[in-house]
């Protein structure tokens, strides 16, 4: 039994690179493992499943022949947090809650994207909690599809702007308190998530018990990643073109 594991591609037509590695990506794994997990920023930005975009329904496309044959299973991140009903259908994947847990050769696992568990980002948690809204998504989704590429523009230029005056500060980590809480909800579980762009696997002592959590790498620079769970536990292993 083999599962693989990515997160926070950020696909969009302006770095053709992304869409052919995870083109390339879902043709060598298709009919060869026994699911793909998305866990979160699949997409650069979503503002709704009605997008028309021909670079989008092309990924779409590639997904929904993926899933024809390989279960596909996606969880929605802090930039793709409007997935909804359209884009399981057009993409064949099954939409997953956070946090969602598994089990895999005897071993279980939990998985969320990770930015709810960056706790000491106050400003991004607040904003956050009004996007999360089902009142606020429904209004937002109601504007015409420019203003709302418009409006998704805007916010990730002032998140980009945000991170190049701050940093890779510890706010943009995910908080130790949030992390013990979630694994202490999961006994024996190892957590893995995406989202911090910091790949690595960490130990930590909780109630005297060693427990794990993996963080997968983002596809950044011509370089993406994946993890791979099998009877042998996790493992991190590197994608190019
Ligand atoms: O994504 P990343 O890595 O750059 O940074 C994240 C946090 N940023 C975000 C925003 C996303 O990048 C873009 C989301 C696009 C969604 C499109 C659909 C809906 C759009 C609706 C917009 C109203 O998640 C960043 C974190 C960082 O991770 C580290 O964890 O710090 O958080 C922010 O930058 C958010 C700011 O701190 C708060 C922004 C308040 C904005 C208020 C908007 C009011 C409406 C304006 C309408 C024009
Ligand atoms: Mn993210």
């Amino acid at each position: 039994m083999a599962i693989h594991l990515i997160s926070d591609l950020h696909l969009h037509p302006g770095e053709p690179w992304l869409g052919q590695l995870f083109t390339r990506t879902l043709a060598d794994w298709r009919g060869n493992i026994d699911a793909l997990y998305i866990l979160g920023d699949l997409f650069e930005y979503w503002v709704g499943d009605d997008d028309d975009e021909p670079f989008t329904r092309d990924m779409l496309a590639q997904m929904r022949h993926f899933a024809a044959q390989t279960p596909l299973y996606v969880l929605r991140g802090n930039r793709d947090f409007l997935l909804g009903a359209g884009f399981a259908a057009a993409s064949g994947a099954t939409l997953l809650d956070e946090p969602h847990t598994l089990t895999i050769c005897g071993q279980p696992y939990v998985l969320v994207h990770g930015d709810g568990q960056c706790t000491d980002d106050a400003a991004y948690q607040q904003f956050r909690a009004m996007v999360r809204q089902p009142a606020w998504q429904a209004a937002f989704l109601q504007k015409p599809l420019a203003e709302r590429h418009a409006i998704a523009q805007q916010i990730r230029t002032m998140s980009e702007a945000k991170k190049q005056s701050d940093g890779l500060t510890d706010i943009g980590d995910v908080n130790d308190d949030a992390i013990r809480a979630l694994l202490a909800a999961h006994p024996g579980a190892t957590l893995i998530h995406g989202h911090t762009h910091r790949p690595a696997s960490h130990t930590l002592l909780l109630d005297g018990v060693p427990r794990q959590r993996w963080v997968i790498a983002d596809w950044y620079a011509g370089h993406g990643g994946y993890l791979r769970l099998d009877e042998h536990g996790v493992s991190a292993h590197p994608l190019s073109l």
